[in-house]
């Protein structure tokens, strides 16, 4: 077994599930503020290290580091970073952050379908709210950006809502299960629309990628829902066409700068839904046999799974 650093807000949590999972585990754990002062000769000769997050110049304490497991399923902090050599090796996590990212966009899309914010307001005033009926979502169409493990699975739990389903990649290909399209084909797909959903890694591609050009083609009954990345979305654009009726509903997760400031204007407007980027929580539960596969096979000098390629990004 490699000595394995993890560099994490949570360092506690992951260091006693792993250390419970696999004993023989030569492990420690530093919160990111205290990583600068962590020990530095243990370090020294570590080649293995857990991590969402580290401080600029820590890597320093790292010469002998060659691989790197991050503890998220979005790699775009660590595939651009400045301080972390071509050769070292990077691999994103599962974590089954599908099925918990699909409960998120169904859960989001279905409390607007089923008006619960308006039975929840009957229901405070003793209404009885006869005419208040669900809207059918059978046959309407979801947009899902991004179509790897996470899109695939979110896709699914839609279709088994009634939905109809086309996925958006970098260039569309055939596919068994769903059409697949380029994300070039985005904004002719728009106006047809009940359901933009990204999921997409963070590329050239996909940064500023909802911006008024692509939300020119949208409308008042279309809902988006971001749990990719903050950056794929133009955030004045996004306001304008909340305005002007291009876009009925933003339900985002993901921001540009995290936590989200307080004096931003998404937090007090009526057709936006915020929540702390949680749509695909990291647990030890959901990942420790993941990482522990990795940790077996980096040991026996296999390549670890999920393994990212940096010059794409993801
Ligand atoms: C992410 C995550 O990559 O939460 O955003 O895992």
């Amino acid at each position: 077994m490699p000595k394995l650093a993890v560099i994490h807000h949570r360092h506690e949590d992951w260091v006693a599930a792993l250390s419970e999972a696999e004993p023989r585990l030569e492990i420690r754990g530093w919160h990111p503020r205290d990583a600068i002062e962590a020990d530095s000769a243990w370090l020294a000769d570590t080649e293995a290290l857990f991590t969402w997050r580290f401080p600029e110049g820590f890597l320093k304490k790292m010469p002998r580091l060659r691989w790197i497991q991050n503890s998220g399923a979005g790699v775009d902090h660590l595939v651009q970073h400045p301080e972390i050599a071509p050769e070292i090796l990077i691999t994103r996590a599962d974590g089954q952050f599908g099925l918990w990212m699909a409960r998120y966009v169904c859960g989001h899309l279905l409390a607007e379908a089923q008006r619960l914010e308006e039975c929840s307001i009957a229901q405070r005033q003793a209404r009885w709210e006869g005419k208040l009926l669900p809207e059918d979502l059978t046959g309407q169409s979801a947009l899902v950006v991004g179509f790897g493990r996470i899109g695939r699975q979110i896709g699914r739990a839609l279709r088994e809502l009634g939905l109809e389903v086309h996925g958006f990649v970098r260039s569309g290909r055939a596919d068994e299960e769903f059409p697949l399209h380029g994300i070039a084909e985005l904004a002719q797909h728009l106006p047809k629309a009940r359901l933009l959903v990204l999921c997409a890694p963070l590329t050239d591609e996909t940064r500023g990628m909802v911006d008024a050009r692509l939300l020119a083609h949208g409308h008042a009954g279309l809902t988006l829902i971001n749990v990719g990345r903050g950056d794929q979305v133009v955030v004045p654009d996004l306001l304008e066409a909340l305005d002007s009726n291009h876009l009925g509903h933003a339900v985002l997760d993901v921001f540009s700068s995290e936590p989200l400031a307080e004096t931003s204007p998404l937090w007090a407007h009526p057709k936006v839904t915020i929540t702390p980027h949680h749509s695909g929580p990291s647990t030890p539960k959901a990942m420790i046999p993941d990482l522990l596969e990795n940790l077996r096979r980096y040991a026996e000098g296999l390549l670890p799974r999920d393994l990212v390629d940096r010059g794409r990004g993801y």
